[in-house]
């Protein structure tokens, strides 16, 4: 696994896995991304594998997950000063989403 893994849904279907991904893409930063489809059988199973939410999007960094897309989009802004610059949306308690 990369540095940065972000688990989404089918792009089509999540807007919520979308949020983390274009900031991701459009500020650079290097991701390994696995989707999984949503609706199948499977979906719920294979989402649990990494989101203790049991939803997507997930971020994992390192040994940091994190897994509400605002609470990523937070985190991503205080992990990569001066790279991800965006205004915040001072989501309350978006620490309780992370976790290791
Ligand atoms: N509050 C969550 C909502 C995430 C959410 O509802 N994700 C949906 C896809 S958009 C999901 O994981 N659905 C799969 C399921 O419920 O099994 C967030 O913004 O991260």
């Amino acid at each position: 696994m990369s540095e940065l893994t972000l688990v989404i849904g089918n792009k089509n279907y999540s807007s919520r896995s979308l949020r983390p991904w274009i900031i991701m893409k459009h500020f650079g930063l290097q991701l390994q991304e696995i989707c999984i489809p949503l609706y199948r059988p499977d979906s719920a199973d294979k989402i649990q594998q990494y989101s203790p939410s049991g939803k997507v999007p997930v971020l994992i960094h390192n040994s940091q997950i994190v897994w509400y897309s605002l609470a990523i989009c937070e985190y991503l802004v205080e992990v990569f000063p001066g790279q991800i610059i965006m205004h915040r949306c001072h989501m309350k308690n978006s620490k309780k989403c992370y976790g290791n």
